[in-house]
């Protein structure tokens, strides 16, 4: 008899698990759902993509001969779940099993494993082999380690996947991480190549009316949609990248500029996410572009590293902390979010761009998102769960599994030190030192108190004194604490008056 296999909108993989077990008589379901498209408030073009993308993968299935039952969001009354496509999809014929690939999230995954009692088939959950370190593997490293850094994490899939090793089996160059070479300001007259865009076809322009219709009141604007929805047009905006933007992308990889949203960024996570692109695909070809010497060693480690490095660890901390990691609040943290992260309407400029371009573009980059958005998060105290429910709503490339870690733990130090061994937290000086922002800002950089000092400067200072008693000890933290107690009594004083008068008024500023 034959199997029902699930594709679920972050599988459209041509080789994940579930689907190279398919069979002739298999059918495969993909589904459009309210619960999955509602249960944050999803950028519009994050709808836009998946749900094209999905068609488009759909429609790619039936060619090679596959049997697809596909359930289009307007077009099925009834079907709020996935657990109700699966029931709609089993009335069709009898099946002998039901096989699903392991999903990203972890609400959806406890609703998956319901099925096992739901329906009266067998469920088969198959390993992720998308991503290179399996939940497994990852659970093995984590053994007896007192931290879980990431550093020694990367190391080891450096040697498991051979990328950048010698025939020694030790790393190109003779260092495993050139990070000090990548945190140049970047010129503003340096000549920007935009990421390659793609005109909406037929199937994304009915897409976009129906996000239009059933989703006019989330983050974006349909009309300025142009990403990639097929795994053909994501390569090639990755090759472009390769050629055009990453031998720049190690140096100005931390770099900020005013009304560039992108630099020399890869705009392709919310690609991979979706599995429009395969993560060992790309290794390959960064490292074929340095060993063909067209970008430098810095560059290269830098790319490979966010994504066997960073982008492999996340998930693997993910899947062996949840569900108990999401409830951390270390620093408790309880501030509302200010309205200005919703609209983007403020004077401080860095907050103004990252925000603006967020929602226009469902992107920031990672310095943006980190040293910007989520060091004023860090700073003004704001309450964890209404930050984390920001990140997954306004990105294209956002999911749980990578997110949480990184809003949580990196950016709120909320995990209070598995992921990050001290806060990322920054005065302005360090946005003015990695961008052209403060130059244009009302706010003046270099000011602590009055009334048109930057905000981020005694936030910084108060957080610190704030939250002595959790980071007083830790030993990254001692030159800071060192240069706060330096400050005499009414300085101090100064600047938590201060500070307190930016949290009042943390709406307006
Ligand atoms: P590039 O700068 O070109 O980097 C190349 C690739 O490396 C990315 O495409 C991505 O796949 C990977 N990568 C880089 N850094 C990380 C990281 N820290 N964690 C995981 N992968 C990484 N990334 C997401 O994919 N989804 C998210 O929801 C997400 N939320 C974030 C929230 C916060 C608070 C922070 C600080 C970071 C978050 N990131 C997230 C990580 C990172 O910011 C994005 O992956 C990156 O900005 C995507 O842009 P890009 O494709 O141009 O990346
Ligand atoms: C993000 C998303 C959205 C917006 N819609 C769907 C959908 O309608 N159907 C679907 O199968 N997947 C969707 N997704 C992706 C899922 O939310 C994702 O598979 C899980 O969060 C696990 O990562
Ligand atoms: Fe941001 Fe402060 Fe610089 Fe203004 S002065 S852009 S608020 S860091």
């Amino acid at each position: 008899m034959s199997k029902l296999i699930v594709i679920l909108g972050d599988q459209l993989s041509p080789a994940l698990a579930g689907l190279r077990q398919a069979e002739p008589d298999d059918l495969i379901l993909l589904a459009e759902v309210k619960t999955e498209a509602r249960y944050v408030k999803h950028h519009k073009h994050k709808i836009i993509l998946l749900f094209s993308a999905m068609r488009h993968f759909a429609a790619a299935l039936r060619q090679q001969g596959f049997e697809v039952c596909y359930l289009s969001y307007d077009e099925q009354p009834g079907i709020y779940s996935m657990t109700d496509a699966v029931r709609f999809a089993l009335q069709q014929r009898p099946f002998s099993q039901l096989l699903i690939t392991e999903c990203g999230e972890y609400r959806l995954q406890q609703e998956i494993l319901s099925w096992r009692d739901t329906f009266e088939l067998p469920l088969e959950v198959l390993e992720d082999d998308r991503f290179i370190c399996s939940q497994t593997m990852f659970a093995q490293w984590a053994t007896d380690r007192q931290q879980l850094r990431m550093e020694f994490f990367y190391r080891q899939m450096r040697r498991y996947t051979g990328l950048l090793m010698d025939a020694k089996q030790q790393p190109v160059g003779g260092q495993w991480n050139y990070d000090k070479d990548n945190r140049k300001a970047c010129p503003p007259d340096l000549q920007q190549i935009p990421p390659l865009q793609f005109t909406p076809d037929a199937i994304t322009q009915q897409v976009m009316t129906l996000v239009e219709t059933e989703f006019h009141d989330h983050p974006g604007s349909v009309g300025e949609f142009h990403y990639a929805v097929t795994g053909k047009d994501a390569r090639q905006a990755f090759l472009h990248f390769v050629e055009q933007q990453l031998a720049n992308f190690g140096d100005y990889q931390d770099a900020m500029l005013l009304e560039q949203p992108f630099l020399f960024h890869s705009i392709c996570s919310m690609y991979l996410n979706a599995g429009l692109l395969d993560a060992r695909w790309m290794c390959q070809k960064v490292e074929a572009a340095w060993r063909e010497q067209y970008v430098s060693l810095n560059a290269a480690e830098g790319f490979i590293r966010q994504i066997i490095g960073w982008r492999e660890y996340v998930r693997g901390l993910y899947w062996l902390l949840m569900p108990d990691y999401s409830q951390h609040n270390f620093l408790q943290a309880k501030t509302p979010l200010p309205g200005y992260y919703w609209h983007g309407e403020t004077n401080m400029r860095c907050m103004q761009q990252a925000i603006s371009q967020t929602l226009q573009h469902g992107y920031a980059h990672h310095i943006q998102r980190l040293m910007v958005t989520g060091n004023f998060a860090l700073l003004a105290g704001l309450a964890i769960d209404e930050v984390t429910d920001w990140y997954l709503a306004v990105y294209v490339d956002a999911y749980e599994w990578v997110e949480l870690p990184n809003t949580l733990g990196m950016a709120l130090f909320a995990d209070g030190g598995i992921l990050a061994s001290k806060p990322y937290a920054a005065s302005g000086a360090y946005i003015n030192r990695m961008s052209n922002y403060c130059k244009n800002c009302y706010y003046q950089v270099k000011a602590v108190t009055g009334a048109k000092a930057c905000p981020f400067n005694a936030l910084y200072w108060d957080f610190l004194a704030r939250n002595e008693s959790q980071l007083g000890q830790n030993a990254r933290m001692q030159l800071a604490y060192k240069n706060w107690h330096n400050k005499d009594a009414e300085q101090q004083q100064a600047i938590r008056e201060q500070a307190a008068q930016w949290l009042i008024k943390l709406e307006q500023l």
